[in-house]
């Protein structure tokens, strides 16, 4: 008996009639922007948003829990509100593309036979994690810039152990999609002719085009000064607040109100150092005052650029006797809470710019922007711009 090499079993396994109804008929889903080429540019668009925010993600992560290789530079100042802004306008702008492209290959689901063969199989599995991940980080992304929680899991750890199994997942895919994807991206238009139903192509492109930009635009402001006005879908104005900028917690959020008022406030410089020392706030005040202007760049997105004036930690450890390349525990008065402490590396403890700020704006520190002294330092994610410092820990 000899068995030809006809279509695979699985192919060969037609559904029953009475299930080849609704979507799984033939001539089900009739728009051709179900197709190849579709899907092709969308998941060009998408990987190209995605790669952007899992960069600028990495990066972010990297400064926060640098690992020994890593030192984050302290100049240009305002690179974190660059990577970080393109971070949380990359993931914005990525969900009307991520909703076109799964309503583009959806019809799929029901597409037979579900499973040709082991490559086709694997390739059909790791469309769950892409998925999953996608939308997981998407979601999880927008609560986080609203500073809603509904979940029990710590924002930062999930969404970074998302971000990897997506993108290994996405890099799966476009191996299996290669071949696919390099002929639809190639293929000129005439080739295509024009779809007879439906939306034409070129429309769907300029709708998602239209308003991923207006997700962009309306949001952008939130770090964007020329955009300021039109931020109207930010979580945040970064012109609104104390002293004319947002607070992300609050002096009574932090359980500090009464030792932060308290006139026997000192601020302690201690740790490797020759001569530990403490100041009050007058003995502060009468040291040598520098001025910056630099931004807060908050991990959610939003940036505000503020005039500081303050003593310089370069200063603070020069008197204390602190060695040369030494790095710097910031800690708070807030005795509990995950942002209490920052650390400072070698060229962040350096910069003239970093400074533990008394006065922003021309006034003392509003509580809730870290009265009796903060830290503000160049190119820092907000994070790490201690308030109500209390400690500064030499290592
Ligand atoms: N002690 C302490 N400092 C802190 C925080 C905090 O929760 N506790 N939040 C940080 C965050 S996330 C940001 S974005 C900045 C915001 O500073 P602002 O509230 O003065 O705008 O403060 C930082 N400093
Ligand atoms: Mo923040």
């Amino acid at each position: 008996m000899v068995r030809d090499a006809g279509p695979s079993f699985f192919a060969r396994l037609k559904p029953p009639e009475r299930f080849r109804r609704g979507p799984f008929g033939t001539g089900a889903f009739r728009s051709s922007l179900h197709s190849e080429r579709t899907a092709a540019w969308l998941g060009l668009a998408l990987g190209v948003l995605f790669i952007i925010c899992f960069v600028t993600g990495l990066l972010s992560h990297l400064i926060q829990h640098p690992p020994a290789w890593f030192e984050w530079p302290s100049r240009p100042a305002g690179l974190y509100r660059v990577t970080q802004g393109l971070h949380v306008a990359t993931g914005l702008a990525s969900i009307p593309v991520l909703l076109a492209k799964l309503w583009t290959v959806y019809p799929r689901l029901w597409s037979w036979p579900p499973v040709r063969d082991l490559l086709h199989l694997m390739e059909r599995l790791s469309l769950f994690p892409l998925v999953a991940g996608s939308l997981f980080l998407l979601f999880t992304g927008v609560a986080d810039i609203g500073l809603w929680y509904p979940w029990r899991f710590f924002f930062p750890a999930g969404h970074y152990s998302a971000a990897w199994i997506t993108i290994g997942a996405m890099i799966v895919h476009i191996g299996a999609k290669a071949t696919i994807i390099r002929t639809e991206l190639n293929h000129k238009s005439d080739e295509h002719p024009a779809p007879s139903q439906g939306m034409s192509r070129r429309r769907f492109f300029a709708l998602i085009a239209g308003v991923a930009g207006g997700v962009t635009l309306t949001t952008l402001g939130q770090t964007l000064r020329p955009l300021n006005p039109l931020a109207l879908l930010a979580p945040r104005r970064p012109d609104v607040g104390p002293q004319g900028f947002p607070v992300n917690k609050t002096a009574s959020g932090a359980g500090v109100l009464e030792d932060a008022r308290d006139p026997a406030y000192r601020l302690h410089v201690e740790g490797e150092v020759a001569r530990p020392l403490s100041f009050s706030l007058a003995e502060l005040q009468a040291l040598p005052q520098h001025e910056a202007t630099l931004p807060i760049s908050c991990v959610e997105g939003w940036s505000a650029s503020v005039r500081w004036r303050g003593v310089r930690v370069a200063s603070l450890l020069a008197l204390a006797g602190a060695a040369e390349n030494a790095e710097v525990m910031i800690e708070s008065l807030q005795a509990v809470g995950l942002y209490r402490s920052s650390e400072l590396n070698r060229i962040h403890a350096r910069d003239r710019d970093t400074l533990i700020a008394l006065e922003v704006n021309g006034e003392p520190l509003h509580i809730d922007h870290g009265y009796p002294a903060r830290l503000i330092g160049p190119n820092r994610p907000g994070v790490m711009q201690t308030k109500w410092v209390h400690r500064l820990v030499v290592l």
